[in-house]
């Protein structure tokens, strides 16, 4: 039986107003359109529309990592204290780790993530080579106590994930599921109507793990990145910065009087250049203890991760030691450094013959100093914050700057945990060898929240037709009317046996209240039966996406909308079947 909704009895209660803590627009929408409620700090309830909604979310993660020969399973949030403290992090982590001791005073933790629990189920039972590779994965609810919850299901302290987790002999396995796991989430991306992009995250990241981000753009997002039509991405403390500050020709170096001048920002001013063609100086020590002094566009700042990584370890002087080495702070440069001094630049200054720099004397700086004529560079590193306007390091277009979601990610564990927990294979010879793992998440509920953020406009949510709550709505003008009310059940019936989800509104309210809510809650396609278009045999069809209207032959609608699905093809794409509905 294919049934319809009916509004009259389903318990979505909308709201008129923003509800006050709502700071972004999936946060203001979800609650206003009755899909979810508070219940607690960083904590919802998913209300019947809400729930419809993250059934096929969940649906389409599903068939996608089925499809990748992914196993589903589902283990438990309750997880024993003594697996975290094998693997070592059950000191690791501070309050956010949720946990608690039963009655029989054995610690707990409410799972944040399952990379223990997985292997320590696995590992006496998962015993040869011949059962490897294996990819098992689950959705369930993971708890992570946030500081400071906020922008709605962004950032919950209980949330819904798809955390899979891979077991292979040898690097090329992981390597393989790793690439078919990116670009299943790829794929979800697009079936979820998600503008996304993958992000490599920094392979030299502290602990070097290989992973990726795919980062949902939008404004509310907490992650900064930089992307490029060529289909380059970074994390903007990642991503590589090969800024080339504009030359500025003078025909040798000059030492000029600057008076009071200590900025990037006074000196621009002061020499009237861009701060791009200034030189930035950072005197700091590394951990070995030599002084060490960085040197970068005037317009960029430094990636503490990066130049950490440059010279081992990175700790700006402070004011007594600058005092100590005569190091005039605001006028640093190249030139009449102490000698020990490691004099590190970065790369993309290498382009550049002549700097803009401070004469390590207070109030003087040099125009026109001539690298490798007035100074030398010992070393050339990646050590900025790439920022938007910086050439692309793929194919030097100037980036874009962008915020996103962090809706998924995949990560190359190594052999971190099996070792830690003694999870073992018996190779070809017998050896025993620790696993290699790979773990790879998507973030359900915050996945939802991105689509909203994605799609939404003054009116509500526009809800991608591959996750809509239903993907019709029939709207009846005056209910009750001894002609509307039949003809509109009719029609919703025969659309609904053409497979296609209906809801009808059939509550005794104003016709502006229903278009509101209709709106507001974001089904892609409205029908609206009125006493006087039926008189003329007509319905008024309107897509939500577009907001384009069209009154159609009552009598067609229905093979339209047979049309429509068959021409439309669904399930794969955001964007669904009545796109073109008005064109044939
Ligand atoms: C914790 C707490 C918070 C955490 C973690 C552990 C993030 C933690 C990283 C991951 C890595 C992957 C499998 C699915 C995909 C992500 N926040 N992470 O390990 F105890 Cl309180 O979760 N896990």
């Amino acid at each position: 039986m294919t049934n319809v909704m009916h509004m009259s009895r389903m318990y979505a209660p909308t709201l008129k107003e923003d509800p006050a803590d709502a700071e972004i627009a999936s946060h203001r929408l979800l609650m206003r359109a009755g899909m979810i409620r508070k219940t607690a700090s960083g904590v919802y309830a998913f209300l019947p529309l809400g729930q419809k909604v993250l059934a096929k979310v969940e649906q389409i993660v599903r068939e996608e990592m089925d499809a990748t020969g992914a196993q589903e399973m589902l283990m438990p949030a309750l997880q024993p204290g003594e697996l975290w403290r094998e693997s070592g992090r059950w000191d690791d982590y501070g309050p956010e780790l949720m946990r608690l001791t039963d009655r029989h005073d054995h610690e707990i933790c409410l799972g944040p993530t399952h990379e223990e629990l997985v292997t320590a189920l696995v590992r006496n039972e998962l015993r040869s080579y011949k059962e490897l590779p294996l990819t098992l994965y689950q959705i369930q609810t993971k708890f992570r106590d946030e500081i400071r919850p906020r922008f709605g299901l962004l950032r919950g302290r209980e949330f819904i994930m798809k955390d899979a987790y891979s077991f292979h002999t040898h690097q090329e396995s992981l390597q393989k599921t790793y690439d078919d796991m990116s670009a299943a989430y790829g794929r979800i991306c697009e079936r979820l109507g998600l503008d996304y992009r993958p992000v490599e995250a920094d392979s030299g990241q502290i602990g070097g793990s290989v992973t990726c981000e795919f980062m949902a753009l939008a404004e509310a997002g907490e992650a900064e990145l930089v992307h490029c039509t060529c289909g380059y991405a970074a994390n903007t403390e990642a991503g590589d910065c090969l800024a080339r500050p504009t030359e500025h020709d003078v025909p040798e170096m000059q030492k000029i009087a600057t008076p009071g001048v200590h900025t990037i920002a006074e000196l621009a001013a002061f020499l009237d250049i861009p701060e791009s063609s200034t030189v930035k100086a950072l005197a700091g020590k590394s951990d070995a203890g030599d002084l060490v002094v960085l040197f970068i566009p005037g317009d960029h700042e430094l990636n503490e991760l990066k130049a950490d990584r440059a010279v081992g370890g990175f700790t700006l002087l402070t004011d007594e030691e600058m005092e100590a080495y005569g190091l005039p702070k605001g006028s640093m440069g190249p030139v009449g450094l102490p000698k020990e001094a490691r004099v590190v630049a970065a790369r993309s200054l290498q382009a550049v013959q002549k700097w803009v720099v401070g004469a390590n004397e207070d109030g003087f700086h040099y125009v026109g100093a001539g690298l490798g004529r007035d100074f030398e560079v010992d070393e050339w590193a990646d050590l900025c914050i790439v920022q938007p306007g910086d050439s692309c390091p793929e194919c030097g277009l100037p980036l874009s700057g962008a915020r996103g979601i962090e809706v998924s990610q995949v990560f190359q564990l190594g052999d971190k945990y099996s070792r830690a927990m003694d999870a073992t294979f018996a190779d070809e010879d017998g050896t025993e060898t620790p696993f290699l793992m790979g773990c790879y998440g998507v973030g359900i509920t915050r996945s939802l929240a991105a689509i909203v953020e994605q799609h939404n406009d003054e009116y509500g949510i526009i809800w991608p037709f591959s996750v809509a709550p239903a993907h019709v709505c029939v709207i009846p003008l005056t209910v009750g009317d001894e002609e509307v009310q039949p003809a509109a059940e009719k029609l919703a019936a025969d659309i609904a046996r053409l497979g296609l989800e209906v809801v009808i509104d059939d509550r005794s309210e104003r016709a502006g209240v229903k278009f509101a809510d209709a709106d507001l809650i974001g089904w892609p396609l409205q029908i609206v039966v009125g006493k006087r278009g039926l008189a003329e045999g007509k319905v008024e069809v309107k897509l939500r996406r577009t907001g384009e209207k069209k009154d159609i032959a009552f009598s067609t609608i229905t093979e339209l909308l047979a049309f429509a699905k068959r021409s439309g093809g669904i399930t794969k794409s955001g964007t669904g079947y009545f796109d073109g509905l008005f064109e044939r």
